[in-house]
């Protein structure tokens, strides 16, 4: 696999093809980041970008993980001390989940969000962006309830971070698009290039298949969960023997969670994915491509609790590490 393929591989979006084309041709001193509000520990979320942390590492990124304490604060999680404190905490984690630590670079965001410079940059992009804009950015990130203004600071600070931060390229899941493209539109307004970025796809609720899994909301595998918790979590999970299920009664769209994790966590960390199954079922299946997993499952010759068995397995190989350090 060639660095682009690396890097773009299971992308939902990349703004633009050919700005990621030349990053990945140019030989060296690229660098990428994903900012994370700090919260208690890593869940599937998290692991999601950092997968993609871990495709630009291997295609010859530097990494930069932005721990945005002074963005969770606008978001109301706390209060500096505690967030500040957790921040700290996940670093670690990260680690342990595989960014390669002598090339991910973890920076604090108040440690250089609060200087005289970032400041009168970000009053500057205040004075180009309209509320109505900077509202827009944030409605996927946070909504209800009536709007503060720190939700409007909120996304400009996220863009200013971009060139504060010297990086090439913001990777982000999908309901972090808005921001990014505010990014492109505001920052040549205070003379900073328009940056380039790609989004990770929202998975399903691991339970309905709806919507988004979260950690504020339905099930999400998180690396305080024991083994016994995960098999628990993936045995109830929605899996129908497809890979493009039919919306509920009402309407809502749905996909297949269990598939999805196979794509999206355990494919691009694994070479190949075996499911133990006993010899009077046909013995053990082995895949080396997310797709022949989908297809079987779809033929019927891969039996959704044989699938999950297997997410099991995988998915604690991949939180086992992460376990072990919160327990140090
Ligand atoms: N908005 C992100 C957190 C965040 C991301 C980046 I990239 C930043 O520069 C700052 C904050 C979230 O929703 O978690």
């Amino acid at each position: 696999m060639d660095a682009y393929e690396r890097i773009t591989r299971n992308a939902a979006e990349v703004v633009t093809e050919e700005e990621i084309e030349a990053l990945a041709d140019d030989p060296d001193g690229k660098r990428a980041y994903v900012g994370y509000e700090p919260s208690g520990v890593l869940h599937i979320g998290h692991m999601l970008t950092a997968n993609k942390l871990i495709d630009f590492q291997e295609a010859g990124f530097e990494v930069t993980v932005l721990l945005a304490d002074v963005h969770a604060y606008l978001n109301d999680k706390g209060s500096f001390e505690e967030i500040r404190h957790t921040a700290e905490r996940m670093r670690d984690q990260f680690i342990a989940y595989g960014l390669d630590e002598s090339n991910t670079q973890f920076v604090l965001g108040s440690d250089f969000q609060l200087d005289d410079d970032y400041t009168l940059d970000l009053h500057a992009l205040e004075l180009e962006t309209t509320l109505a804009r900077a509202e827009r950015a944030m409605a996927e990130i946070k909504s209800g309830d009536s709007v503060k203004v720190s939700q409007a600071v909120y996304p400009l600070m996220q863009a200013l971070d971009i060139p504060y931060l010297g990086v090439d390229l913001a990777v982000g899941g999908m309901e972090q698009r808005k921001v990014h493209m505010l990014a492109r539109d505001v920052l040549p307004s205070i003379d900073r290039e328009p940056p380039t970025s790609l989004h990770t796809p929202l998975i399903a609720d691991l339970g309905t298949g709806c919507g988004k899994m979260s950690s504020s909301e339905g099930v999400t595998i998180s690396m305080e969960d024991s083994r016994d918790d995960i098999e628990s979590k993936v045995n109830d999970a929605y899996c129908p023997p497809t890979a493009d299920p039919d919306p509920t009664d009402d309407g809502e769209a749905r996909e297949n969670p269990v598939l999805q994790v196979f794509e999206y966590h355990v494919f691009p960390r694994f070479d190949a994915i075996v499911v133990e199954r006993p010899e009077e079922y046909g013995g053990n299946l082995e895949y080396e491509r997310y797709d022949a997993l989908e297809a079987e499952l779809e033929s019927g010759e891969l039996h959704p609790a044989d699938a999950k068995g297997a997410l099991a397995e995988y998915l604690d190989r991949l939180i086992a590490p992460g376990r072990e350090q919160l327990a140090e």
